[in-house]
């Protein structure tokens, strides 16, 4: 199973991350990623064989996290995939020492693929044939979080998918 990490945001974040996705679609087109998916991975695990999933999602069943607010502020992009997200300009500590703290305790689990830079992203676009220069005003959202969800990553006709198999209990 191919599992992840990630921040799910609470529904009101949720349609105005939707809107702005409806925003930058309208510009840019691409893929817009849908409402019901849109999230802030925190961590990619790969492949991980079904036990270990499992010993897994036991392991963020008891694993509260501290609660924090992440600032969402900036416009960005990665070229080569041609990913539109939204994220922040400065980095966030709080959010960088939680992606760190839970890589440490996924290494002691025996999972690898830690990356050697984490940009705090949520991606809004996929596949954008053509990223502007010209960027639009910069959002402003507050996103509080009280959780870390793992989910299970799929595709289905052609479009990624995404389940939840657990969630750390509420900070
Ligand atoms: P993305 O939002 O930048 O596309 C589920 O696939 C999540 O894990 C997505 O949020 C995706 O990030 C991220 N992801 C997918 N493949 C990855 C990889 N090889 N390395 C790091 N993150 C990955």
């Amino acid at each position: 199973m191919r599992l992840f990490l990630a921040l799910m945001p609470p529904p009101v974040l949720r349609r105005r991350l939707g809107e702005l996705a409806d925003r930058a679609h309208a510009r840019l087109g691409g893929r817009r990623v849908p409402d019901d998916s849109l999230h802030l991975t925190l961590a990619f695990l790969g492949e991980v064989p079904q036990a270990q999933g499992e010993a897994l999602a036991r392991w963020l069943e008891t694993r509260e996290i501290p609660a924090g607010e992440w600032r969402l502020d900036a416009w960005g992009a990665f070229r080569r995939p041609g990913i539109v997200w939204v994220g922040s300009r400065a980095p966030d500590r709080a959010l960088a020492e939680l992606q760190a703290a839970l890589w440490n305790e996924l290494e002691q689990q025996g999972i690898a693929g830690r990356p050697s830079r984490f940009i705090p992203h949520v991606t809004l676009l996929r596949r954008v044939p053509r990223l502007e220069r010209a960027k639009p005003s910069p959002p402003d959202l507050v996103w509080p979080y009280r959780r870390v969800a793992l989910l299970r990553s799929f595709t289905d006709r052609d479009r990624a998918r995404y389940q939840i198999l657990a969630r750390s209990p509420l900070a």
